[in-house]
């Protein structure tokens, strides 16, 4: 089934000039950009993004993370695009991720682990109303 994911080339992945591997990969696989905002996020557009772990240890040094530096987000569109991006960027340690993965292949911590994707068709449509809203921030 065609769907739409929110994916997130993180703070960290930008500074190291992750964001053009990132797509690369995601166009390698057949998936199509069908839209991209690079912005420096509001903390308060970080907290809405990542509402679901409002209240957890790590919520304030994540959205804190978040808004550090400029972020690019897309929509990615394709077949089960959210079992293949999620599949593609592996887990979200990037300490335990699998070689082959974006994750696996470029990240050595649990925060700063390079790319953010939805993990629902729900989340994905939640998150991309949050980060393409004009006021969650500008570059
Ligand atoms: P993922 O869907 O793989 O991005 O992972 P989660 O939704 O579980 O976590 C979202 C973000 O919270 C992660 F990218 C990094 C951060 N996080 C931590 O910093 N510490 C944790 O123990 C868990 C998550």
């Amino acid at each position: 089934m065609n769907q739409r994911e929110l994916v997130i080339v993180k703070p960290d992945g930008v500074r190291r000039g992750l964001i053009g591997e990132v797509i690369r990969r995601l166009e390698a696989k057949g998936l199509k950009i069908i839209k991209l905002r690079m912005i420096r996020a509001t903390r308060a557009c970080m907290e809405r993004l990542y509402d679901i772990h409002k209240g957890k240890p790590f919520f304030e040094d994540l959205v804190t993370f978040m808004s550090s530096g400029p972020i690019v987000a897309m929509i990615v569109e394709g077949d089960e695009a959210i079992s293949v991006v999620r599949n593609l960027i592996g887990p979200t340690d990037g300490r335990k991720a699998p070689p082959g993965t974006i994750r696996g292949d470029y990240a050595l911590s649990i925060q700063e682990n390079i790319v953010h994707a939805a993990d629902s068709p729900e989340r994905a449509e939640y998150e991309i109303s949050v980060v393409f809203s004009p006021d969650c921030g500008e570059f």
